[in-house]
């Protein structure tokens, strides 16, 4: 099995995922600081010249929770996705809510105020996105009062994937308002087979 990633990126969720599986891969850095996406090698693997994307023998695979779901249905024995058809319908709706409700607004931030040329960021959309993140941040914050998983009793992997996305909202400063989730997501970090935290991720990046 073949990963194909950048440290400090979405890839995060797909190596924590195989981490906690135990199984062996072999890490395949594109170094997007580098244009290594764009170049032929790499959209030959993934067109839309994005990572993380993960070969399995012929099986070639994109989107981040796609590649974690997929994971944990191959290793069923690891237990990372519960059996029941309405705990699979909730696991499905969390992934959704983080995607769609937590990672975009902190995507707009990411591309307002780091990735697109100065003249096209709009700080006016940084500012509603903060708005927006803050205010789908309230609904997971009451949805967690009380859990030490987003859903059941055990871990699954869609607590990778949101224990990334708040990572990356902490890099952001807009996790202080919610202290339980902060608190959730160092629990999720301390794990032995987690993953490095962005900001360390970065930080080796620097020291090369
Ligand atoms: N929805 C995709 C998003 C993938 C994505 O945007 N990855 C970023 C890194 S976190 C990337 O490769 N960006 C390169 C670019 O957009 O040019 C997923 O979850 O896998």
């Amino acid at each position: 099995m073949k990963l194909f990633e950048f440290a400090p990126t979405r890839s995060i969720r797909v190596r924590w995922t195989l981490q906690e599986l135990g199984v062996d891969f072999e890490a395949v850095t594109v170094n997007l600081a580098a244009g290594e996406h764009r170049q032929p090698a790499f959209l030959r693997v993934n067109p839309a010249g994005k990572i993380p994307a993960l070969v399995d023998g012929d099986l070639v695979l994109t989107e981040s929770v796609a590649i974690v779901l997929y994971l944990a249905d191959k290793y069923p024995e690891k237990r990372l996705l519960p059996a029941g058809v309405e705990q699979r319908a909730q696991i499905n709706r969390w992934l959704l809510f983080t995607a769609t409700e937590l990672e975009q607004p902190l995507w707009r931030i990411t591309r307002h105020t780091n990735l697109y040329p100065v003249s096209k960021r709009l700080p006016g959309d940084v500012a509603l996105a903060r708005e927006e993140f803050t205010a789908m941040a309230g609904v997971l914050d009451a949805h967690m009062d009380g859990r030490q998983f987003l859903i059941g009793n055990t871990v699954t992997v869609a607590d990778f994937v949101l224990a990334y996305t708040l990572d990356w909202a902490n890099e952001v400063q807009l996790l202080d308002a919610f202290p339980p989730l902060q608190d959730y997501m160092e629990r999720m970090y301390a794990r032995p087979r987690a993953p490095l935290r962005i900001a360390e991720a970065f930080a080796r990046l620097r020291a090369g």
